[in-house]
């Protein structure tokens, strides 16, 4: 799913995420744990700019601090003052905003960037990365999420920014039609390889599972329990995330296991 990676990287990375409200939220739980604060849709970009200055003591040389995660349909609600604010005054501040093309909490609603209305209408395109350099930022960032490295990279030089930077993931949410690509196809796990390091549970994708080893011969790096991951067929939509992941090359397409 689009924005697993991100989320990935920001549990590595151990920051404080300020978080907003919509499918992602999720992330705020195990094993994510990657979204420390979640009160009303937009209230995340003001938050990073508070946590900013309270971790950076007010000092532009510290800046970088505070990192925003927030829905496109939530951006275009309430997020773009925030994000005007932070430009404005100058903040450190790294600002996510996962865009799947639709408003998926609620029920996959069209919003201003999808370019129809709420009655199916054509209308006119809200174009992120353009508003974003209009308001002032100057680092806008796009990246491919489904590209775990390109996302660990881009996330971790953004972070290190001292000024405002913005980085927009843009792939649609899973459930929407076509969404899925035709080149994907489903996972699995090959038992012969897969060590039970348990590092692609960390993903928090709900495809992976863990299967407990019968027979209690398989190890398990300090788990203490023995077995390997474990992937669910009807679940998999093939998005490749966990293949890069993997340091045993043990997630191989189910057609070739
Ligand atoms: C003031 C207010 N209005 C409406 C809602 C209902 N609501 C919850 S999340 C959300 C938007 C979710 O869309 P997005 O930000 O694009 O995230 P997604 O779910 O697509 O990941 C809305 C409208 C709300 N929480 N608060």
């Amino acid at each position: 799913m689009p924005p697993q990676g991100s989320f990935y990287t920001l549990s590595k990375k151990k920051v404080f995420v300020t978080g907003d409200i919509g499918c992602y939220t999720l992330a705020f739980l195990p094993p994510l744990n990657a979204i420390d604060t979640c009160l009303c849709m937009g209230a995340g970009i003001g938050h990073a700019i508070g946590m900013d200055k309270v971790l950076s003591g007010a000092d532009p040389e510290n800046s970088g601090g505070g990192v925003a995660v927030i829905g496109d349909s939530t951006f275009f609600h309430s997020g773009i003052t925030g994000l005007m604010d932070a430009a404005y005054n100058k903040s450190g501040a790294t600002i996510i905003i996962l865009d799947n093309r639709t408003t998926a909490m609620t029920g996959a609603q069209e919003n201003p960037g999808t370019g129809k209305t709420l009655m199916g209408d054509n209308t006119s395109m809200v174009d992120i990365p353009a508003l974003v350099s209009a308001i002032g930022i100057k680092r806008v960032r796009e990246i491919d999420p489904y590209d775990l490295d390109e996302t660990m990279a881009v996330i971790t030089e953004e972070l290190e920014s001292k000024e405002t930077s913005v980085i927009i993931t843009k792939e649609p949410c899973v459930l929407l039609p076509g969404a899925i690509k035709k080149e994907w196809e489903v996972y699995n796990i090959d038992a012969d390889k897969c060590t039970g390091c348990k590092l692609c549970l960390n993903l928090g994708c709900p495809a992976i599972g863990w299967e407990p080893d019968k027979d209690n011969v398989r190890s398990s790096k300090g788990s203490g329990k023995k077995g390997r991951a474990e992937i669910e067929q009807a679940i998999c939509v093939g998005c490749g995330i966990c293949v890069d992941l993997c340091k045993f090359d043990a997630i191989v397409k189910a057609a070739d296991n």
